[in-house]
């Protein structure tokens, strides 16, 4: 094992791959190892195809605390490239993943962790996990794609008030403002996530891989642009196996099998 591995650990479980932040002792806060390796560590995921969902959460009682903030001075990077180098690889790369990855907020979500938070295709929660968009607190931007993410899901106004006053937003609210689709007890989290995991694996992986792509397509596109894009992943997903399976199935009265082996 290299020292990559040590910053983030990896499990697979029925198709679903968990990459869990492992710097319990403080809060999981990201140093360049860590978010080198994560960003890896999705990369090889998306290459398996023994993977079809994969779970970003963090080892004990925090998600992720941004930016390891002992990790910082005598850097030999600017912010710019640093962000350039490390950060938005690692966001760009969770969006671009032909795979749904979960983030499983397990609890303290802060800074680029937040970021991170927001970043998944599906957001789990723990009753216990907050979100905070730290960064004006150490009197920076928001970075790692809060700008992009908040604002969309709670719209500008809300988003500048979490983010100038670095409001702790809490499960409930989260609830209720769209940052997450489901919270489970703290108690269950791991397994409630991993349940949910396999049922997403179980489902047409083509399928939501195109869907991934248009949903992503359509968010800075026009209608007309969209149209066109559904239309032609409408194409590779009805010429896929997948899709006869489906209507099959449908007319034979039974459940889809969308897990082949090999595939
Ligand atoms: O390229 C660039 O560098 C720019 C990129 C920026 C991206 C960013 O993410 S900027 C934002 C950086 N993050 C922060 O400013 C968050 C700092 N942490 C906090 O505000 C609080 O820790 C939390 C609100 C997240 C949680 O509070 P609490 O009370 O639950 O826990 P705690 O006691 O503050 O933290 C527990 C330990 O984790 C503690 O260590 P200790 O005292 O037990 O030895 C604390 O120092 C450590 N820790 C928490 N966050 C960080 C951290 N250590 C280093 N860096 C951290 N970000």
């Amino acid at each position: 094992m290299g020292m990559s591995e040590a910053v983030i650990t990896e499990t697979t479980q029925a198709g679903v791959r968990t990459l869990t932040l492992n710097r319990p002792d403080r809060l999981n806060a990201a140093n360049d190892a860590l978010l080198l390796a994560l960003t890896d560590a999705l990369r090889r995921a998306d290459a398996d195809d023994s993977v079809r969902v994969v779970v970003i959460t963090g080892a004990g009682r925090g998600f992720c605390a941004g930016q390891d903030l002992g990790d910082v001075s005598g850097r030999d990077m600017t912010f710019t490239e640093h962000l350039n180098h490390t950060y938005n690889p690692l966001i760009r790369t969770i969006r671009s993943l032909g795979k749904p990855v979960i983030s499983a907020v397990n609890g303290v979500a802060a800074g680029a962790g937040a970021s991170l938070a927001l970043a998944g295709d599906i957001r789990l929660w723990a009753q216990s996990a907050s979100l905070i968009e730290v960064f004006s607190n150490i009197a920076l931007v928001p970075d790692s794609g809060s700008t992009w993410f908040l604002p969309r899901l709670v719209g500008y106004h809300r988003a500048f008030e979490l983010m100038a006053l670095a409001e702790r937003v809490r499960s409930d609210d989260a609830l209720r403002l769209g940052l997450c689709e489901q919270v489970f007890p703290d108690e269950t989290f791991a397994q409630d996530v991993q349940a949910y995991a396999e049922r997403l694996a179980a489902r047409p992986a083509n399928a939501l891989k195109l869907t991934k792509q248009a949903l992503v397509f359509a968010q800075t596109s026009t209608l007309d642009e969209a149209l066109e894009q559904e239309a032609a992943l409408q194409q590779l997903a009805g010429d896929h196996w997948e899709h006869e399976e489906g209507v099959t199935a449908f007319k034979e009265k039974r459940p889809a099998q969308f897990i082949r082996d090999g595939e």
